[in-house]
């Protein structure tokens, strides 16, 4: 069921937070974010805000791999006062854990999230010391209409307007958490957009998307772009690339940015590469930071290799040569994996779901994001549940990263893939979980065969 979004009423509740932090003066404020592009963006944007405020402050990182009880032991104070705050941005929506454990604390707690919330929560009985502003229940989407970086800049900017200034951290936030051109931003992100280009903090443009790669020469961007990835061109070898190139008389060293829009034309006509829209510009940075998917890309690779270097990166103009080198690691392996992907896997299908077995092609740390990067881009049936893994020698089991496009999921509302996982681990046992678009779950040899057979019966 689609419900149209409550504007009035979100704007409302999110004043009310913003008037309850304006209110209060607190001595110390604690901020927990996600290890991602978006956390990692609206941590940057609390900090500047409290900065700005003259708090102190302390922030922490999760990341879901333990429980909320077991982290918050290890930061909660034992001397508890409401002169302390907690804010959580981009992580907490995990009422059911989260509610019992603040209702015993007297510091305050403002959560700031975009995720969907559980079933059976009662809004109206949350304990009095927690400001929860979720624009989800309000008939929002939090993957299309709003960001956690954009309901934290808006937040920000309520109670201290000079924010702006910080605004374009929000775009980080935005591109990575979107996966889409600028011109196809929905709602909030797009007014938040529209609002931090005529204040000229960034740079709208507009050319031949090939977002991973939109820094390189055009040879490169057709070789790395991994959205979309190109079929034709997409981990194929220089050679090929550089003599499509010349053959319309285009220097393949030419930057994808300086491409004339004749050149553009003549890349489309000749090829099937048709993603012409909208990018982001961070004017201050310069390289490969300068371009917000790029940079956002990169902190989303940094806060699984190194979260410090994520966490301070952000704040520079220029990117380091450590960064750089698992930057392009990354793209190449990448690439080359979509590659792999779609020319030598064979898969098995059923009329619900898609089974690729990669092991031996693909090294197993590649996975996951092979499986969400296939997804994205309909590398196969966007119709259809993608399973995509193999024998993990450690564990004997069987490894498999779970994904389902977003087309999938506007059909499928109430059946995305925790929901998906869950019922398979009910019939046949295994380990595992996820979001509405992605999960993972390790099965035993016998049960990955049952699945195989039976899956369209859980999907
Ligand atoms: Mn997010």
């Amino acid at each position: 069921m689609t419900i149209k979004p409550d504007k009035t009423k979100f704007l409302e509740h999110l004043n009310r937070a913003t008037d309850e932090f304006i209110d209060r003066f607190f001595a110390h404020t604690i901020t927990i974010s996600h290890n991602d592009a978006d956390g990692i963006s609206c941590l940057h944007i609390i900090q500047n805000l409290l900065y700005k405020m003259h708090f102190n402050y302390d922030y922490f990182i999760y990341n879901r791999s333990v429980s909320w009880e077991n982290f918050l032991k290890g930061i909660f104070s034992s001397r508890q006062t409401d002169k302390n705050a907690f804010i959580f941005t981009d992580v907490g929506s995990n009422l059911k854990e989260l509610i019992p454990i603040i209702k015993n604390r007297k510091e305050i707690f403002f959560i700031l999230d975009h995720h969907e919330v559980e079933d059976g929560i009662h809004f109206d009985e949350l304990p009095e010391n927690l400001f929860f502003v979720n624009p989800t229940i309000y008939g929002y989407d939090g993957l299309e209409h709003i960001a956690g970086a954009t309901l934290t800049y808006m937040f920000a900017k309520q109670v201290n307007p000079s924010i702006i200034k910080q605004g374009w951290l929000t775009i980080i936030g935005i591109a990575g958490d979107s996966l889409k051109p600028m011109d196809k931003l929905e709602s909030f992100n797009r007014e938040i957009y529209e609002e931090l280009v005529d204040e000229e903090l960034i740079e709208d443009k507009e050319g031949l998307i090939l977002f991973g790669s939109m820094h390189e020469s055009i040879k490169n961007g057709l070789k790395y772009s991994i959205l979309p990835f190109l079929n034709q061109f997409g981990g194929e070898s220089d050679q090929k690339i550089n003599s499509f190139l010349n053959t319309l008389h285009i220097d393949p060293k030419t930057k994808l940015v300086d491409l004339t829009e004749s050149e553009i034309q003549l890349i489309q006509k000749k090829s099937d590469i048709n993603s012409l829209g909208h990018y982001a510009i961070i004017p201050q940075k310069t390289g490969l930071m300068k371009f917000a998917f790029e940079h956002a890309l990169l902190l989303n690779i940094l806060c699984f290799k190194n979260i410090s270097a994520a966490i301070s990166i952000i704040q520079l103009k220029s990117i380091t040569r450590y960064a750089k080198n698992i930057y392009s690691e990354y793209i190449q392996n990448l690439s080359a994996n979509l590659r792999t992907l779609t020319n030598e896997i064979p898969y098995f299908e059923t009329k619900k779901a898609i089974f690729l077995e990669v092991k031996g092609k693909i090294p197993p740390s590649n996975w996951s994001d092979t499986a969400s990067f296939s997804a994205v881009n309909e590398l196969f049936d966007p119709n259809k549940i993608l399973f995509l893994g193999g024998l993990e020698k450690k564990s004997g089991t069987i490894k498999l990263s779970v994904r389902c496009s977003r087309k999938y999921l506007e059909k499928n509302k109430s059946n995305g893939i925790n929901k998906i996982i869950s019922n398979i681990k009910r019939e046949f046992g295994g380990v595992g979980g996820g979001h509405k678009l992605a999960g993972g779950i390790r099965l035993s040899k016998p049960s990955y065969n049952l699945l195989k057979k039976r899956i369209d019966e859980f999907v």
